[in-house]
């Protein structure tokens, strides 16, 4: 069983594996090679088949979660001890702390809105960028112009709100955890974090930018931390069925081909350390 650890706490060893891994799926030429994953972010960003199922919806964590686990097996199938790392956001909050360091997820991008320039992702020749919502072939980040990140009590008391979700079921539910985790809630755990990262992760084809793993897994982590203190049952997950065009308890999570209750207790996959 893999252990997800904090960027923080990663020894040099572990920074390299996990970048190793990322290079060796980005150059993979058969199966779901790294690109896959950008290309399948883009396609369920918004409403397929009459569903919501990467966002704006109660499926969001269910449907990061799968993705992860997914993207963490094609790595570990390069090197099976890697296990995809953390980045919480709440601790870890300089634009040149962990990850953002030269030996892993690389600095800053230049003037603004420009390619990165430090580390093992910069330029189009150490990483480049194929599948786009935008012609740029370079990883870009613009750091904390916009947005701001959460803090260690906006995690704390939307980690406290029991109910999964609410009606609609959609970026205006106005009560439940996940649309306060998710975005579309005050204090917004998730969306501010792609605002502020800025660059690729600011665009529907975010995953280009590798930190993009980190961040879903510190809001896995976060949902594993809810589970933990309310519950890993699917009596837990909300909406229980039955309503049209939302991805309820018992449907299948597309393109993955799992329902959401067969990823709500990951208990035997992975922990969080
Ligand atoms: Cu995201």
């Amino acid at each position: 069983m893999g252990t997800r650890k904090s960027v923080a706490a990663l020894t040099a060893t572990e920074k390299a594996n996990f970048v190793a891994a990322l290079k060796a799926l980005k150059a993979q030429t058969s199966g779901r090679n790294y690109d896959w994953f950008v290309r399948t972010h883009m396609d369920y960003f918004n409403n397929v088949n009459g569903h919501n199922y990467a966002h704006m919806s109660s499926s969001f964590l269910p449907w990061h979660r799968q993705y992860l686990l997914e993207l963490e097996n094609a790595l570990k199938a390069h090197n099976s001890a890697v296990d995809l790392p953390y980045w919480n956001w709440t601790a870890n909050r300089s634009t040149t702390g962990p990850p953002f360091t030269s030996d892993f997820m690389g600095g800053n991008g230049s003037g603004g809105n420009g390619p990165v320039t430090t580390g093992p992702f910069a330029g189009s020749t150490r990483w480049r960028i194929n599948v786009s919502a935008t012609s740029s072939t370079s990883l870009r980040r613009a750091m904390a112009l916009r947005g701001s990140l959460p803090t260690t009590s906006d995690a704390d008391s939307v980690m406290g709100v029991s109910t999964y979700d609410a009606s609609p079921w959609g970026s205006s539910s106005s009560s439940g955890m996940r649309n306060r985790v998710e975005g579309g809630l005050a204090p917004n755990l998730h969306n501010r974090i792609h605002v502020w990262v800025g660059g690729h992760m600011a665009q529907i084809d975010s995953p280009n930018d590798p930190v993009f793993f980190l961040h879903h897994c510190n809001v896995d982590r976060l949902y594993h931390l809810w589970q933990t203190r309310w519950g890993f049952g699917a009596d837990r997950y909300l909406p229980g069925g039955g309503v049209a065009n939302v991805v309820d308890v018992n449907e299948t999570l597309v393109p993955f081909g799992v329902t959401v209750a067969s990823t709500l207790d990951h208990r035997g996959l992975y922990t969080y350390a």
